[in-house]
């Protein structure tokens, strides 16, 4: 059911603590974790602790919750110090987009220039 945790989703398992991740914030509605392919010197993903497959219907289903995923890239930023210098939250959606993992989840990245268009 929508919202319930999946067997088979990697990122559910690091919310139940089945699969270690190297986490850097918690609240009670998500979880802050290192990306284990980083592409930034700070790369964070923040996810929330139910499932959806992806931000939108995260937001659709659960919008506080969705609210909260921002609020915590932020918090996310400010505690790697790379909010005076700027960074980028990105929802990737679909596999066309490159998301892999299905269960939805911001990456935060900085610490480096960022070039605009993404690739
Ligand atoms: O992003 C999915 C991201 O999830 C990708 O950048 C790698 C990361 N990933 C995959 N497995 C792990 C574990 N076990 N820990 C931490 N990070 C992980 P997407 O937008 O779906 O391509």
């Amino acid at each position: 059911m929508a919202g319930e945790p999946q067997t088979d989703c990697l990122f559910c398992k690091i919310v139940s603590g089945d699969i270690p991740a190297t986490i850097v914030r918690e609240s009670a509605t998500t979880v802050a974790f290192r990306d284990i392919n980083p592409q930034a010197p700070t790369h964070v993903l923040v996810i929330p602790k139910v499932h959806y497959p992806d931000a939108a219907s995260l937001a659709a289903a659960e919008p506080q919750i969705a609210a909260d995923v921002l609020t915590e890239a932020g918090a996310v930023a400010a505690d790697e110090k790379i909010d005076s210098t700027g960074y980028r939250i990105i929802f990737n959606t679909g596999s066309g987009a490159g998301q892999t993992v299905f269960h939805a989840h911001a990456h935060v990245l900085g610490g480096r220039g960022l070039q605009w268009p993404p690739g």
